[in-house]
C-alpha cells in the first residue's frame, strides 16, 4: 500500500514535466479546409500598402485563391495594370476562425511571396485587441533587406527579453513594446540559410514551427531537405514533441515579460501586401534593388508578381 502510493505519487510528479511538451493535432489544414476554417479579410489595409483585399468568392473565382487536393495557394493579381488613382493590387488575407493561447502552430510552406515591394507574412494577434493580446510575426520580412526571415513579438508595456538566449536567430531588438522605437518589436533573425525569399523557394520551401506556453515562445525553422526536421512535425503526426526540436531559431522567455499577461486568444493570419509602411519606404524599397518608386511599381508592373504567391502543404494546430 504504501509502496504503490509513493509509486504513484513518483508518477504524478514526473507526469506533469513528460506531458509539458507533448501536444495533439487540433486542426488539421489542408487544401479546401481553408475555405471553411478561414475567412478571407476584404478589408482596408492596415498598413496603407498599395493592395486592394478581395473577398473569398473573389479570390476563389479570379484564382487568386486555389484550395484543392493537398495545396492551398494565395496569389496575388498579375495580370493587370493599375490606375494610379483607383485601388491597389488584388491579394488575400487571411484569417482563422478560431482563437488559440497555448499551442503549437505548424507552416509546411513550399513557397512564399516574393518580388519586388512584396510584404507577405505569416502571424499571429488579436486584430480587435492589439497590443494588448500581443502578437507574434513567425514569417515576415527581416528589418534591414528581404531576407532573411524576423521572428518578433509586439506587445503592450513592460515585455523585453534578454540579450543572451537559446537561441540560433540574431536578436535585432529586446523591446516588444508596440510604443517603443516606432514599433519595431523584440526582433530575432533567422541565421538558417533559405529561410526566406528567393532562396527559400528555390529549396523546396520549408517548415516554421511556433510554440507558444505562459512562460515563452519560441520559433523554430527549418529547410524542407535539413535531415534534423523533427519527423512528427514532418509527417503530421497527431501529436508532437516540442522537447526534442532542439534549439529555435528564435526564444522569447518570460525572464522579464510575462508571457501569459502579455498574449491572449489569438488567431492565425496569412497576409500579402505590397509597399505600405515597411516595404514602401524608398530606402528600403530602392535598397533591395528595385526600381522608382514602389507604387508606381506595383501599379505598371503586373508581371512582377508572377512569383507573389504562397504555396501551403498544410497548417497544422497542436494544443
Ligand atoms: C489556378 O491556380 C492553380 C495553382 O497555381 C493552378 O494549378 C491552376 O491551373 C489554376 N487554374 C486556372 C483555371 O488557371
Ligand atoms: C501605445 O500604443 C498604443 C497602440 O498604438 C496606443 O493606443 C497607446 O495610446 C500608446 N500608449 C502610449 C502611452 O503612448
Ligand atoms: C497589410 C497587412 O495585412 N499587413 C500585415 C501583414 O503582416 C504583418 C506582420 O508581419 C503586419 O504587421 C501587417 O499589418
Amino acid at each position: 500500500m504504501q509502496l504503490r502510493l509513493s509509486l504513484a505519487l513518483a508518477a504524478a510528479s514526473v507526469v506533469p514535466t513528460a506531458l509539458a511538451a507533448t501536444y495533439s493535432l487540433s486542426d488539421n489544414h489542408v487544401g479546401s479546409d481553408f475555405l471553411s476554417s478561414f475567412v478571407h479579410e476584404a478589408i482596408a489595409d492596415p498598413t496603407h500598402g498599395r493592395v486592394n483585399y478581395v473577398d473569398q468568392a473573389t479570390a476563389v473565382r479570379l484564382n487568386l485563391t486555389f484550395a484543392q487536393g493537398n495545396t492551398l495557394v494565395l496569389r496575388a493579381d498579375s495580370s493587370s495594370v493599375l490606375s494610379p488613382s483607383g485601388p491597389g493590387r488584388n491579394s488575400v488575407r487571411i484569417r482563422s476562425q478560431k482563437t488559440y493561447t497555448t499551442h503549437v502552430a505548424v507552416f509546411d510552406i513550399v513557397h512564399m511571396p516574393e518580388g519586388c515591394g512584396t510584404w507577405p507574412a505569416a502571424w499571429e494577434t488579436a486584430e480587435d485587441n492589439w497590443p494588448n493580446f500581443g502578437e507574434v510575426d513567425i514569417v515576415s520580412v527581416g528589418v534591414n533587406n528581404i531576407s532573411p526571415n524576423a521572428m518578433t513579438l509586439h506587445t503592450s508595456a513592460n515585455c523585453n527579453m534578454p540579450a543572451s538566449r537559446d537561441q540560433t536567430g540574431s536578436p535585432t531588438s529586446n523591446v516588444c513594446d508596440v510604443n517603443a522605437s516606432g514599433n519595431v518589436g523584440c526582433g530575432v533573425q533567422s541565421t538558417t540559410p533559405n529561410s526566406f525569399g528567393p532562396s527559400f523557394n528555390g529549396n523546396g520551401g520549408g517548415f516554421y514551427a511556433m510554440e507558444r506556453t505562459n512562460d515563452f515562445v519560441k520559433v523554430w525553422f527549418w529547410q524542407r531537405n535539413d535531415g534534423s526536421v523533427p519527423s512528427d512535425l514532418r509527417s503530421g503526426a497527431g501529436s508532437v514533441n516540442t522537447d526534442a526540436w532542439g534549439r529555435p531559431n528564435a526564444f522569447f522567455p518570460n525572464t522579464d515579460c510575462d508571457i501569459g499577461s502579455h498574449f491572449g486568444p489569438n488567431n492565425v493570419i496569412i497576409n500579402l501586401t505590397f509597399c505600405g509602411d515597411w516595404a514602401g519606404i524608398p530606402s528600403i524599397f530602392n535598397g533591395a534593388g528595385c526600381p522608382g518608386d514602389c507604387a508606381t511599381f506595383v501599379n505598371q508592373n503586373p508581371g512582377a508578381f508572377a512569383n507573389a504567391f504562397w504555396q501551403f502543404n498544410a497548417v497544422r494546430i497542436y494544443t
